[in-house]
């Protein structure tokens, strides 16, 4: 009998939302499928399935309108669940979605109080995200857009935005927090349209604040892929930036609604490339998953989807390994020359002065094929299974 090679450890450092496996599945056209789940039992399952920490928003440990005896008794058992398995609190993060109060935003509500109400939930809930040892800090925007041109002043709210990051990485600085924020961007739903759409506007964004390099991103597989775009290309892009401070995890099938599909569902190939794309170094937070178990699951369908995203990241990761290690892989790609392009342009002491006049042979360099296909074939034959 060999050992199954797949079954998580905590050195894997996966991480889920509470949100993730709590989600009762209540939808647009339908009501909840399943019983709400507290946040002490999402930690239980999740040690068992051999998951490392756990992400959440203040709301998925204690209700909105939990007065302080209901919190605090929340917060403690949550507390109790954590130290009698050992799971890590690695990421936490605020609901400024679900009430009504927040139905035009948070930070970027047109209504004044609004905003000044969504800051203060952030900041009580950054201090027990302290308190628990979390070191990122997620925004997700959701509300913070619009369904129509008018009722949004676009350069108004990214005003307010920014004055939002600034004021909440002063607060960490004076109450000497550790934690660094991290943008999750998402270009629709439930706003018609969502402001930092993308990985790409986010870091733009990230640019115009007082305190840059306490911000950094969140980007989700699925949120980037509603968009069309290249995931593994935009946390490569993050990580150039440095600032691929934490990751969601998910599956989706191209542009369409946030299916939040388990990790390795939906765009497969895509999931090997951001395996790859993370066992190539440079990233050091939790492999974190952030996707939905589908309504028609009951709890064990729950619980089948979680251990799930971990085999299918532990599969790929052997599969990536294993392209990589494999000496046809490595003559494939120095003969699609992929070496050549570490090598900057101009050689040392030289300027533009030096090729501005360069005339290569372009007939003959047009000519050479790139043999992209012979590599790529041999990567979808290690997704495939057959090598
Ligand atoms: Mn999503």
């Amino acid at each position: 009998m060999t050992a199954d090679r797949f079954v998580p450890t905590p050195e894997d450092r996966f991480s889920f939302g509470i949100w993730t496996v709590g989600w009762q599945g209540a939808d647009v056209f339908g009501s909840a499928v399943r019983p709400p789940m507290p946040a002490e039992r999402a930690v239980r399952k999740l040690a068992e399935l051999g998951a490392y920490g756990v992400n959440f928003h203040d709301n998925d440990v204690f209700g909105f309108a939990a007065g302080e005896a209901e919190r605090d008794e929340r917060v403690a058992a949550f507390r109790k669940a954590l130290a009698e398995t050992g799971l890590v609190v690695t990421t936490a993060t605020t609901n400024l979605f679900s009430h009504p109060v927040f139905k035009d935003g948070g930070f970027t509500a047109n209504d004044r109080d609004v905003r000044r109400f969504a800051l203060a939930k952030v900041m009580r809930n950054l201090d027990l995200a302290a308190e628990l040892g979390a070191q990122t800090y997620v925004f997700w925007g959701g509300r913070d857009g619009a369904e129509s041109g008018a009722a949004k002043d676009i350069r108004a709210a990214l005003d307010r935005l920014r004055e939002a990051f600034d004021i909440l990485t002063g607060y960490v600085l004076d109450q000497g927090y550790g934690l660094r924020f991290a943008i999750e961007p998402k270009p629709n739903e439930p706003r018609g349209d969502i402001l930092l759409p993308t990985a790409g506007h986010a870091l733009a964004f990230i640019n115009s604040l007082a305190r840059p390099e306490l911000v950094g991103l969140n980007p989700e597989v699925g949120h980037e892929e509603m968009s069309g775009l290249n995931y593994a290309h935009g946390i490569a892009q993050a990580l150039w930036h440095g600032k691929l401070f934490h990751i969601d995890l998910n599956g989706q099938n191209g542009p369409r609604y946030d299916q939040d599909l388990r990790f390795g569902a939906g765009n497969a190939r895509g999931a090997f490339w951001v395996v790859d794309t993370l066992e190539a170094g440079g990233y050091d937070g939790p492999v974190h998953f952030d996707y939905k178990p589908p309504r028609t699951e009951d709890d064990d369908g729950v619980w089948a989807s979680a251990a799930a995203c971990m085999r299918n990241y532990l599969i790929l990761r052997a599969k990536v390994r294993a392209f990589r290690a494999d000496p046809d892989v490595t003559e494939a790609v120095r003969a699609a020359r992929v070496d050549q392009l570490a090598r900057p342009t101009l050689a040392d002491g030289e300027s533009w002065r030096d090729i501005r006049g360069f005339v290569p042979d372009a007939d003959e360099l047009g000519r050479q094929g790139m043999a992209f296909e012979r590599l790529d074939q041999l990567a979808l034959e290690y997704l495939y299974g057959v090598r």
